[in-house]
């Protein structure tokens, strides 16, 4: 892969060799990391973008949903590259064994920092789309790193959203506070992930238990999250309770 120009779709291209190896990694490591997957003047766009963004909510915690929230950063247009979506979809393929559906991703940006940051650490959960990819796009260089916190693949894609909704319980009030616990006092049991700024980290969201550590509240950590393919968008159940 040509990384200098990670974000031109033209460039960016995975091949499927490669490919299999992420998938192999996500199975058996739990996660796949691809080094220096944006490029630098890329990066430096981002950054920019978050220290804009820390700076007008005078650095307190503030998240981003969806590409027009994050216009001119980079972060939208890498949502719209095809062979960044080729990547998910061919996910979808190898997990699924069947054609995937349209790639649409639930995009967020974090930036963590202030009295917030605690808050919003350590909060394990599992997400609600299958696929998780994760771009850090400011890590502290002192202090607590904000590593990511994984167990990962401990539950199987649900046939219902109730199957669903009972993991998810059960995790919030059952699990939440002995996993905090542990990650304070061993950390070393979690599949610890050290994040790299520009890099892109894939993990199935759905089926992996995870959180991200707190740093330093007087620190920023700002992570971009894209997530693809939610297993219950077509759930009755689901539209009941959201409706
Ligand atoms: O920011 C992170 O490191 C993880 C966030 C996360 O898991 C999520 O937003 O679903
Ligand atoms: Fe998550």
């Amino acid at each position: 892969m040509d990384t200098a120009n990670a974000l031109d779709a033209k460039t960016l291209d995975i091949s499927d060799d490669y490919l299999q190896s992420i998938f192999a990694a996500m199975e058996s490591d739990g996660y796949c990391c691809i080094p220096d997957f944006v490029d630098a003047a890329s990066l430096i766009k981002m950054q920019e973008f978050v220290a804009s963004a820390v700076r007008d909510s005078e650095n307190e915690y503030v998240a981003f949903r969806g590409g027009e929230a994050v216009k001119g950063s980079g972060l939208d247009e890498l949502a719209q590259a095809t062979s960044f979506q080729s990547i998910f979809a061919r996910l979808y393929v190898k997990s699924r064994n069947k054609p995937a559906p349209p790639v649409e991703f639930y995009q967020l940006l974090r930036c963590l920092t202030g009295k917030g940051m605690n808050e919003h650490s350590f909060n394990f959960h599992y997400d609600s789309y299958l696929v998780t990819a994760l771009i850090p796009v400011v890590i502290p260089k002192d202090g607590r790193p904000g590593d990511l916190y994984l167990v990962p693949n401990t539950r199987p894609v649900r046939e219902t959203y109730a199957g669903n909704l009972v993991d998810k319980f059960f995790l919030d009030k059952m699990r939440q506070k002995s996993l905090k616990g542990r990650a304070e006092s061993n950390p070393g049991s979690f599949t610890r992930i050290k994040m790299v700024p520009g890099s892109l980290y894939l993990f199935w969201g759905y089926r992996s238990i995870h959180a991200n550590e707190p740093c330093d509240p007087n620190t920023v950590r700002a992570t971009a999250l894209y997530h693809y393919f939610d297993p219950h968008a077509n759930s009755r159940l689901k539209a009941r309770l959201r409706g």
